[in-house]
């Protein structure tokens, strides 16, 4: 993990010699912790990651959480109060001067706690700016990771598509789903499946509700698995008999924005222009304005990795190995909605899908 720590220091571009990723309760944990030290199971709430400029990274841990920080093989200091973790606070922040932390995920009452251990006159700089840049860019374990979470829950799609029928809620297919992803060696759902039936497609950030499947229905599946940390995050639209003509070319024009976004998708792109490919396409037919969110997100340790993404005011610059979500969507309030979502990782020859869900519109 040395070098993802020396590649946040070079991006920070100041003379900091101390940069700490400190966690609050759960869920207020900084996932950049995760990233610097590599450790991958376990919830360190109140644990701190110390890094220095030459990539040396130190773990201040609880006792909980001692047996899992081990595994990182890094140096701990261990607390089992909250008084003698302050003592530990007080004696690493002692001697420096500017000190980085990820304002970003820090809370405030965390960053008060620091000020008062720091020594006075002690400089707080927000390096939040320079960990996003550094996480956006995966290394080569973090992409084996993100494929692994993105072949566990593109299997456990297809495993569950004989479930899918008219009778069944939603709610009983987000909940197998999840068993399968879990049973396909995921840790856990990366995020709160969304199953949106008939109407309930029509709203992006549904989640699974009670309502039974009907004939006809097109339905809006977005799942992703953990696997050690790591997300994917995937979107697929089925309907449940043969779909009319207006559902086929809802889909049709999603499939063919979905496309036009992955051919930009190249390293040197700009993240507004890939939005833009998928965004004039589907405003250029009778769909116009139904595209309603951004078209993508980088995905890593968090489902939605921060960065400006693929969307129309992003700043981002695509590079090699940022894994992006390339997801656009139509959405008819009263009627329903498609959205197709794939994971892709840049690469220096294009771009590479990890998804491999069927995606086809699916008659179920
Ligand atoms: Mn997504």
């Amino acid at each position: 993990m040395r070098e993802r720590v020396k590649r946040i220091f070079r991006n920070v571009n100041d003379g900091l010699d101390l940069i700490l990723f400190m966690n609050a309760v759960d869920p207020h944990i900084d996932l950049s912790f995760f990233y610097a030290t590599g450790i991958t199971d376990g919830l360190f709430e109140g644990c701190g990651a110390w890094l220095a400029p030459d990539g040396e990274i130190k773990i201040t841990t609880s006792a909980l959480e001692e047996e899992a920080a081990k595994k990182s093989g890094l140096p701990l200091e261990v607390f089992r109060t909250r008084d003698e973790n302050a003592k530990l606070i007080k004696k690493n922040l002692k001697g420096h001067r500017e000190i980085g932390v990820n304002a970003s995920e820090l809370t405030y009452a965390t960053f008060q706690r620091l000020q008062k251990l720091a020594p006075p006159s002690a400089k707080f700089v927000d390096v939040s700016p320079a960990v996003t840049k550094t996480r956006l860019v995966k290394d080569a374990h973090e992409i084996e990771l993100i494929q692994r979470a993105c072949d566990i829950a593109s299997r456990a799609f297809e495993e569950t598509l004989p479930f899918i029928r008219t009778g069944v809620t939603e709610s009983e297919v987000a909940a197998e789903l999840v068993y399968r992803m879990q049973k396909n060696g995921a840790t856990a759902p990366s995020f709160r499946t969304i199953v949106g039936s008939g109407p309930n497609g029509a709203e992006p950030h549904y989640s699974a509700g009670p309502r039974k499947i009907e004939r006809g229905d097109m339905i809006v599946i977005d799942f992703g698995a953990q696997y050690h940390m790591y997300c994917s995050d995937i979107t697929r639209t089925v309907v449940v008999g043969p779909p009319s003509a207006e559902q086929k070319r809802m889909y049709e024009t999603v499939a063919k924005a979905q496309a036009a976004a992955l051919a930009k998708m190249k390293s040197g792109a700009r993240g507004s222009s890939v939005d833009a490919a998928a965004r004039t396409l589907i405003d250029r037919t009778k769909y116009k304005g139904r595209f309603i969110h951004g078209l993508g997100h980088s995905v890593g340790l968090a489902v939605h990795d921060p960065s400006s993404g693929l969307s129309p005011g992003s700043d981002l610059v695509l590079r090699p190995n940022m894994v992006l979500t390339d997801e656009p969507g139509i959405y008819v309030p009263g009627f329903g909605g498609v959205r197709i979502e794939d994971d892709v990782q840049v690469t220096k020859d294009g771009p590479r899908v990890l998804s491999t869900a069927p995606r086809d519109f699916l008659e179920l």
